[in-house]
Order: C-alpha cells, then sequence, then structure tokens
C-alpha cells in the first residue's frame, strides 16, 4: 500500500489544524487512505459557525467519497428551481441541467463530518490551538508542544496562523456588501401564495435602496436567510435586524423576518478573500479558506475546499516523497478554485447574480467537476 512509508513500514502520520469543512474532509479522507491522522481544533467542541450552505455535484461527490453522502441527504433539499427576483418580479429560474445541488444547515453537513470522522478513527483534539507550522513537518501548538508529522494540513480558517507562520505572499482584500445570516422556521403556510416558497429565490432590490434577501429553504422546517445590504447602509447592517426595514422591502416575508429579528447572536459579516502565492510549503499543505477565501455568490468556497481536502491524498499515492506530492496536488487542483474565487469575485463586486441566469457554464465549473473520477463529468 502506498500509504505505508517504505522506509519505515509504519504508518505515514498527519497532523491537520482546524475542524471546519476543510480539516474534517482532509482527516477522513487521508485516514480512509490508511494515515494516521490527528485533527486539532482550537474551540473547546466540534461545531459549525454561520446558517446555512448550499453545495453542489463537486461537494456531494466528495460526501459520497467519504461515504458521507447518505447521512447528509436525509434532512436537506434540492429546490425545484433557483429563481432570481428584481424587484419582486421573476427574472429567471435555473435548473442546471440537472447538475445536483443540495441546501443543508452548516450544522446538519458539520455533524455528518465529524461523525464520519470519528467513525474512520480521526484522533480528535479540542481546546487544542495550533500557532505555526514548518516546512520540515512540524506543528506546534499554543501549549508549546511540538508534532512531528509526515504532513501537516493548515486548514484554519481565514485567519490561519498556520499560513502566517510560513510567510505565503499574500493579497487579502475584503467586500463592500456585507451580509446577515441566519436560520429561522420556514412558515411556508403563513407566506401566501405568490411564489414557490420550496424555491431558492434570490430578491434583489435596487430601489429605493440596495437591500436582497437570498431564500434558501433547508428542509420542511428551515429556511436560510441571507441579507444582504452595503456595510455603508447603517439600518441594512443593523443586527440584531431592523425589522421594519427589511419587513417594508420585503413584507410578503414577515413571518420568518419577525422570528430572525428575535435572534440576538446574528451577525452582519464581510466577505473576505485571500489569495497566495502557493498553498504549500515543503511538507505544510494549506487547504480552505486559509488558502483560498472567496466571495461567496457561485456558492463555492467550501465546495472547492472539500474536493481539495479530498484531492491531497490521491496526489500523496501517486508520488513517493510528500513534498513533490503536493507540489503535483497545488498544480492540479489550483486552477478550478482560482477560477472559481475569480469570478466569483466578478459577480459580487458587479452585483452580477441580480441579472437572473448568470450560473452558466463558466460559472458551474467548479460545480461540474467529479473529485473521484477526476474529471468534468457534467454535463454527462
Ligand atoms: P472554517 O470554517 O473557518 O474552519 C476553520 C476551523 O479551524 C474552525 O473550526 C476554527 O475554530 C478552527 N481554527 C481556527 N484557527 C485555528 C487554529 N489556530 N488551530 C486550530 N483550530 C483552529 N461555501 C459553499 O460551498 N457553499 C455556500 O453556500 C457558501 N456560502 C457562503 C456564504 C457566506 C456569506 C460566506 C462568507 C461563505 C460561504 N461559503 C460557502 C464559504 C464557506 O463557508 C467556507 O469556504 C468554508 O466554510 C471554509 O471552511 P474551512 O474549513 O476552510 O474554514
Ligand atoms: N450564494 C449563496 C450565499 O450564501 C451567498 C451568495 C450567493 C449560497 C451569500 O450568503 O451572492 O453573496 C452571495
Amino acid at each position: 500500500m502506498a500509504n505505508i512509508n517504505s522506509t519505515s513500514g509504519k504508518h505515514r502520520t498527519a497532523q491537520v489544524a482546524g475542524a471546519g469543512f476543510a480539516g474534517l474532509t482532509a482527516a477522513i479522507a487521508l485516514r480512509q487512505n490508511g494515515w494516521d491522522v490527528t485533527l486539532h481544533e482550537k474551540d473547546s467542541e466540534l461545531r459549525a459557525f454561520g446558517a446555512g450552505i448550499y453545495l453542489w455535484h463537486n461537494g456531494l461527490r466528495v460526501l459520497e467519497g467519504i461515504d458521507a453522502l447518505n447521512d447528509v441527504l436525509h434532512g436537506t433539499h434540492t429546490p425545484p428551481a433557483y429563481e432570481t427576483w428584481m424587484q419582486n418580479k421573476s427574472v429567471s429560474k435555473e435548473t442546471f441541467n440537472g447538475l445536483p445541488w443540495r441546501i443543508m444547515t452548516r450544522a446538519h453537513l458539520h455533524n455528518a463530518l465529524v461523525k464520519r470522522a470519528h467513525e474512520v478513527g480521526v484522533k480528535v483534539r479540542t481546546n487544542s490551538e495550533a500557532v505555526s507550522a514548518e516546512a520540515e513537518g512540524r506543528l506546534t501548538l499554543q501549549t508549546g508542544e511540538v508534532l512531528e508529522a509526515d504532513l501537516i494540513v493548515g486548514a484554519d480558517g481565514v485567519g490561519s496562523k498556520v499560513r502566517d507562520s510560513l510567510g505565503f505572499k499574500q493579497d487579502r482584500w475584503v467586500s463592500t456588501d456585507g451580509i446577515i445570516r441566519l436560520i429561522v422556521p420556514r412558515h411556508k403556510d403563513k407566506l401566501g401564495d405568490e411564489a414557490n416558497w420550496d424555491n431558492t429565490i434570490d430578491m434583489w432590490n435596487f430601489e429605493p435602496r440596495v437591500q436582497r434577501i437570498l431564500y434558501s429553504p433547508c428542509n420542511k422546517d428551515e429556511l436560510y436567510l441571507g441579507l444582504m445590504a452595503p456595510a455603508a447602509d447603517p439600518r441594512g447592517s443593523k443586527v440584531p435586524l431592523d425589522l421594519d426595514v427589511w419587513v417594508e422591502m420585503f413584507p410578503f416575508l414577515e413571518p420568518c423576518l419577525a422570528d430572525a429579528a428575535k435572534l440576538q447572536q446574528a451577525r452582519y459579516d464581510k466577505y473576505a478573500t485571500t489569495k497566495l502565492d502557493s498553498w504549500v510549503k515543503g511538507k505544510v499543505a494549506l487547504v480552505g479558506d486559509s488558502a483560498h477565501a472567496m466571495c461567496p455568490a457561485l456558492a463555492q468556497g467550501a465546495g472547492c475546499a472539500m474536493v481539495n481536502a479530498f484531492s491531497l491524498p490521491q496526489d500523496l499515492e501517486e508520488h513517493s516523497s510528500v513534498e513533490d506530492a503536493l507540489a503535483a496536488w497545488e498544480k492540479r487542483i489550483r486552477p478550478i478554485t482560482d477560477h472559481t474565487q475569480a469570478l466569483s469575485g466578478e459577480y459580487a463586486a458587479n452585483r452580477s447574480l441580480s441579472k437572473g441566469n448568470m450560473f452558466t457554464n463558466e460559472a458551474l465549473e467548479a460545480a461540474r467537476y467529479d473529485p473521484i473520477k477526476r474529471v468534468y463529468s457534467w454535463p454527462q
């Protein structure tokens, strides 16, 4: 088996920093390929932050590859269409040629990954914060403990300490539009009959002010709301919600908005983008937002992160040295992420999704990729 270190005959070891979608996927995929994996989470427990998430064919295929798909599909939703409205009028209904996609709560996806990590034998350490890494294969924890491994994975998110300790050249920027993300009860029976409330509905308004709601049903009970307004708009960006300003623009969503306004822990977040000269240094690989945080317009940040994480053991199987494997991995898989990050950033900057019908073949590039077969497998 290629995952047995030929010099010592022992299982190769990986230390993974960060138990978000990227770190969990990397840990499970490596473990499934025979690696001895320890996953470090700085928090006191493994839990998901944020509200809802879209996964497309690429991310769903990763879940299939790590044997977590059936668990995830139960209790999630594929809308009949992805609809776009401008000033309350429908401008497009997209169905992506049958390309699989799915909406779920972040907690649901995270729970399924945590369950799978335990099943395959990933060793999980909570209250374990990584502070730095070295290219030779060392991870240093906040406690001062230094761990040596054949592979270090920095999956510690947009503020990555692993990344920053290694001195990559980085470009980082933050958007002018931001978003409040919440899960609320669906209240489907109270929403009137002006829409198919099982659809995704991306509701844009430019008049009398810029305000948008991305309406995303996650299952029969839970609704993911993304409430977008420019950071410069004090009422639109206020948390907890300024109920009047949202109900005035979206009166038909009042039952859901009233519940949303009760959520005291709501946050307004701007979009962060990070672009690095390289994702790899020696035996250290960066995966997920630590390497490539992107605007969410194409809903592919986690999808790309999961594909990249799942791809790591594939390239590690094909090269005798970890250093060569990581260089090959970045060369092979990175172009999809770079392209998606660029187009997502362009869409966000120009508010392009408001035009409708923007999920072109190009925009769906990342979604069409099949990480198991390692080819674009859609349209079939
Ligand atoms: P994180 O989720 O940030 O996880 C990092 C983990 O590491 C956390 O658990 C953290 O506590 C831990 N940690 C941090 N520092 C350390 C440390 N030093 N040591 C140990 N542990 C540490 N993507 C999609 O695919 N679909 C979508 O629909 C979608 N919608 C989005 C909507 C918005 C508004 C935004 C902003 C993003 C969206 N994304 C979406 C992107 C997606 O959320 C991220 O790309 C993804 O969650 C990144 O996962 P990650 O594991 O890299 O990072
Ligand atoms: N799509 C999704 C999303 O969550 C956001 C956007 C697009 C699924 C942000 O919440 O355009 O900002 C977007």
